[in-house]
């Protein structure tokens, strides 16, 4: 898909609030903000559009878009976190989502899904059961994307204790390509549905830099992961490094901060 637009929340004063299992510590607010307007910066140089929402202290996770609503060129879906803590986002962001998708599609209860675990391969989209997303909500939206005319498959990872979402351990690079955990790759290759001709596993120690983000021919990466950068560079695609430390004390990355459409 060749974007055109997304959509972001820079955090709020409460960011240091939001859930995390990281133990990295508490994120500095300030630090954070700066890494955003970075993060900002490089999508418009994608030639992106870029809708910025204001922030807001109810919550502190808001800054994650991506979890809130599932964007495809063919329609969109308003979530529903699996996180009680963060249902209210959905409220915060639909009116935004539906100045560019007026008939965006629901989950339900007790359907839940977050969008993080919803990963898009080429008209494909492979869905992530976790702690977060569960069976009800990964069919609904299974469902809603085959009258998009998508297919989908899912995959299980309530087991592996290393992925909080699908997406912190897998990323489409395009062409067949992939980045991937090497606890998911497995799983990742016998999929149907998608072409796995090349898939990039990153070191144990480098596994946070699974989450990156291609945005048409650029592919933005987290900094600070030398063997990872090193190996998306050798593939000759245009690669931009982004500091995310603080929103990785927060469990998050690149991808979950914008939903790109
Ligand atoms: C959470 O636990 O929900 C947030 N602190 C982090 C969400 C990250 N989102 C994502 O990976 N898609």
């Amino acid at each position: 898909m060749n974007f055109t637009r997304a959509i972001v929340r820079p955090p709020s004063a409460s960011f240091a609030a939001g859930l995390s299992s990281a133990a990295l510590g508490a994120p500095d607010v300030a630090r954070a903000l700066e890494q955003h307007a970075r993060y900002v910066e490089t999508l418009r140089a994608c030639g992106l559009q870029v809708t910025c929402l204001t922030p807001e202290e109810a919550y502190p996770d808001g800054t994650f878009v991506e979890d809130a609503a599932i964007v495809t060129a063919r329609g969109a879906v308003l979530t529903r976190p699996g996180a009680s803590s963060r249902q209210g986002e959905v409220q915060s962001i639909a009116g935004c989502v539906r100045q560019f998708y007026p008939d965006a599609a629901v989950i339900e209860a007790p359907g839940t899904l977050d969008g993080g675990d919803v990963c898009e391969a080429d008209g494909h989209f492979l869905i992530g059961i976790s702690a977060r997303t569960n069976a009800q909500g990964a069919r609904q939206l299974a469902g809603h994307l085959a009258r998009f005319g998508y297919t989908s498959g899912i995959l299980d990872i309530r087991t592996n204790p290393r992925l909080l979402h699908l997406k912190s351990g897998i990323a489409y690079l395009g062409d067949g390509a992939w980045v991937a955990d090497g606890s998911i790759e497995a799983e990742l290759r016998s999929q149907d549905g998608i072409s796995a001709r090349e898939v990039i596993s990153p070191a144990p120690e480098e596994a946070y830099a699974a989450n990156c983000v291609r945005i048409n021919d650029t592919l933005i990466a987290a900094a600070g992961y030398p063997t990872m950068s090193a190996a998306l560079r050798s593939r000759g695609c245009r690669v931009v490094h982004l500091e995310v430390s603080e929103f990785r004390k927060m469990d998050g990355g690149l991808s979950c901060l914008s939903l790109r459409f």
